[in-house]
């Protein structure tokens, strides 16, 4: 058999899941600690810790066979993959956001705007489809503060609870797109019989939860 290896989060906030979902497959592995690469002692699966961001490219170029990371990040690195399965875990909205105290009512009202994101492919494809003109303001983290410092005037970011959104003052105008985590497989390998076995027992796992 071949050994695959299948790229997961190091840390944040998928790392965790994704290692149980594995660890309830019946694979036998170290966590990470130091090394990024982890064997699977009862499998024939190598385990690499990575950057979400780098997971979709790294399986698009078979230096990963599968990978685990939210569909956002495929989404924004246009990457070119197989999906095999939704996991049910890390689920979130890709949301427009705006100050609390505006009265927007439609989104064309975003028209001329500057909207602040770390995603501004999606965002772009976004505003495109619904033929507006604004303008992205690309920053890699805390895009909440935007509108406050006067950055922007709205903001395109995750949101689970909305708790971060409240806090600095904004609110969800429009929702963008929804996530969650994504098994994905290269596309020359998705249908190897390594691959459907990992597979069958991961869906075996996902439906005992269900
Ligand atoms: O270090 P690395 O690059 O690997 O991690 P990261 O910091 O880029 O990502 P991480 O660990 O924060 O998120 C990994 C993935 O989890 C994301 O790509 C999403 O698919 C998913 N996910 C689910 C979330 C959230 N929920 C989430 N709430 N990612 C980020 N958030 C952030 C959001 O950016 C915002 O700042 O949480 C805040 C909003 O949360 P609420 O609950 O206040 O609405
Ligand atoms: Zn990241």
């Amino acid at each position: 058999m071949k050994t695959l290896k299948i790229a997961i989060q190091k840390s944040g906030r998928l790392n965790e899941k994704s290692v149980e979902i594995l660890k309830t497959c019946g694979l036998s592995f170290e966590n990470y600690k130091s090394s990024l690469i982890s064997s699977v002692t009862n499998f024939p699966l190598e385990i690499l810790f990575l950057r979400d961001d780098d997971i979709p490219e790294y399986v698009q170029d078979g230096i990963a066979d599968l990978g685990i990371v939210g569909e956002n990040v495929i989404e924004e690195t246009g990457a070119d993959v197989h999906y095999l399965q939704k996991l049910g875990f890390g689920k979130c909205t890709l949301k427009i956001a705006v100050p609390a105290t505006e009265s927007y009512t439609s989104i064309e009202e975003l028209n001329g705007k500057a909207i602040a994101t770390s995603y501004p492919v999606i965002l772009d494809n976004f505003l495109k489809s619904k033929g507006v003109e604004a303008q992205i303001r690309v920053i890699s983290g805390s895009v909440e503060i935007g509108p406050g410092l006067g950055l922007s005037d709205a903001i395109c970011d995750i949101v689970s609870t909305g708790g971060t959104l409240k806090n600095n003052g904004l609110k969800p105008f429009a929702d963008v797109m929804r996530s969650e985590a994504v098994l994905i497989a290269n596309k020359t390998i998705y249908d190897a019989p390594e691959v459907a076995e990992l597979l069958q027992r991961i869906r075996s796992v996902l439906k005992a939860k269900s």
